[in-house]
C-alpha cells in the first residue's frame, strides 16, 4: 500500500460521566484520530493516548510530536505491506506504542477494505459477538459506588470491575460483593500500590472476585510474582506487559494468571494477536482491556476479542456508557446477554461521521 497522506486529528471528546482511576479523574478523552489515504482507499486508526501521563507515559502531545517527526518520515510516499512490515520500519523509534498502534490500526483498516475483509477475519476470529463487562471509577463513598454499579447491572453488565486505590479498595470491593453476591466482579488498581499494602489487601481474596489488575508498578513484573505467591485471586497484568516478550516474561516468572490485551500499549494490534497468541499456548486467559475509546478503536478491541483465548470478558462497554455523539456513524450496543456484536464490514467495519469529527477536533495536521 502506497501511503499518500495522513492525516493527524487532536480531538477532544466530552465523556458523559467523569471516570476517575488511582491515577486521576477525566472528564474529556483526548486522542487522536488517525486517517491514511492510499490507493483510492482510506483507513481510520485511534490513538489512546491521553491528555495526561497518568496510565502511561504518553500524552497526546508526545504522541501528536512522535507522529509527526518520526512515524511519518518512515512511511509516507513508502510502500507498505502489512503491519508486520510497519513494525520492521519502526525499530529506530523506542517505545511509543500508543502513537504506533494508532497509525497500524489505519494500515489494518486499510488492509480490509483493499481484501474486503473485516478484522475478525484477518485476525482469525472465532466469535460473532463477545462478552463484556463495564469498568467503574472510583466514587465518593461505598454507598454511591453500590449505587454506580447497580446502574450498569440493570443496563445488563454481567461483569463489573471497580477500580481500586489506596483508602478506596477493601471497603470498596466489600460493598459491592455484599449488595450483588454473584455477579462477575474484578479490580483495578492501575499501579496503585507496593508490596507493603499486600497483607492490608489480603481480604479482597475472600470476595470471588475473578481477578486483581495491576496492583504493583508497571515497570516492577517480579514484585507481581511475590504478590501472586500471596493471593489466591489471579493477579493480571496491564500496564507491566508492553510487548509479547514481557507476556512471556510474566509468564515465566509466574508473575500473573491472566494477561490484559490493549493493542495500544503493546504498539499496534499485531503485537496484540502475537501476545494472544504466547498467552495460548501457555493456557494463560486474555481479555481485552479498554482506554474508553471512540468507535473506531472499539471496532478493533471487538475484532481482537473474537479470537480464541480471550477466554474472560473484555472492557468493551457499549457506545452509550462513553458519549452520547460519537465519531463513527454505527453505534455499539449491549445484546441481553451482555454481548456487544463483531462488525462484519471491510476493515475496522466503521464508518467516519465527519460533522462529529470535525466538531471534536482541537487541531488538524496534514502531511502529504
Ligand atoms: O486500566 O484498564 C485500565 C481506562 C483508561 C486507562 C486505563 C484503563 C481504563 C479502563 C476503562 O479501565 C476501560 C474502558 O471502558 O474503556
Ligand atoms: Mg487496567
Amino acid at each position: 500500500m502506497k501511503i499518500e497522506s495522513i492525516t493527524f486529528h487532536n480531538i477532544s471528546m466530552p465523556l458523559i460521566a467523569p471516570f476517575e482511576t488511582s491515577f486521576g479523574r477525566a472528564v474529556e478523552r483526548e486522542a487522536v484520530i488517525i486517517e491514511i489515504r492510499s490507493e483510492g482507499l482510506t483507513g481510520y486508526g485511534e490513538c489512546v493516548a491521553s491528555d495526561n501521563p497518568g496510565y502511561n507515559y504518553e500524552t497526546v502531545t508526545t504522541a501528536m510530536h512522535i507522529l509527526k517527526d518520526f512515524i511519518t518520515p518512515l512511511i509516507l510516499g513508502k510502500d507498505i505491506k502489512d503491519a508486520l512490515d510497519f513494525q520492521e520500519r519502526m525499530v529506530s523509534i523506542r517505545g511509543h506504542h500508543l502513537a504506533k498502534a494508532g497509525v497500524e490500526m489505519a494500515l489494518w483498516d486499510l488492509i480490509g477494505k483493499r481484501e474486503g475483509k473485516s478484522l475478525k477475519q484477518l485476525f482469525g476470529g472465532v466469535r460473532d459477538k463477545v462478552e463484556v463487562g463495564v469498568s467503574v471509577g472510583i466514587q465518593a463513598t461505598p454507598e454511591k459506588l453500590v449505587e454506580t454499579v447497580t446502574g450498569f447491572v440493570n443496563d445488563g453488565y454481567a461483569r463489573v470491575k471497580i477500580k481500586i486505590k489506596p483508602g478506596k479498595d477493601v471497603a470498596d470491593s466489600q460493598a459491592v460483593r455484599k449488595a450483588f453476591p454473584n455477579i462477575r466482579l474484578q479490580v483495578d488498581a492501575n499501579s496503585a500500590y507496593s508490596m507493603d499494602d499486600a497483607d492490608r489487601l489480603k481480604p479482597l481474596d475472600d470476595l470471588n472476585l475473578l481477578l486483581i489488575e495491576q496492583p504493583l508498578f508497571e515497570d516492577d513484573i517480579w514484585d507481581h510474582h511475590k504478590f501472586q505467591a500471596k493471593f489466591n485471586t489471579p493477579v493480571c497484568l496491564d500496564e507491566s506487559i508492553i510487548s509479547p516478550r514481557h507476556a512471556r516474561y510474566a509468564i515465566e516468572m509466574k508473575a500473573c494468571k491472566i494477561i490484559n490485551i490493549k493493542a495500544g500499549r503493546l504498539g499496534g494490534l499485531s503485537q496484540g494477536v502475537m501476545t494472544h497468541d504466547i498467552a495460548q499456548q501457555s493456557n494463560m486467559p486474555v481479555w481485552c482491556g479498554g482506554m474508553l475509546e471512540t468507535g473506531i478503536g472499539r471496532a478493533s478491541n471487538l475484532a481482537l476479542a473474537s479470537m480464541p483465548n480471550f477466554i474472560l470478558p473484555g472492557d468493551v462497554s457499549a457506545s452509550d456508557r462513553y458519549y452520547t455523539r460519537d465519531i463513527t456513524h454505527e453505534r455499539f450496543v449491549l445484546n441481553s446477554d451482555s454481548t456487544i456484536t463483531v462488525p462484519t464490514g471491510p476493515g475496522l467495519g466503521v464508518t467516519v461521521d465527519e460533522d462529529a469529527l470535525k466538531s471534536y477536533t482541537r487541531a488538524k495536521v496534514v502531511v502529504n
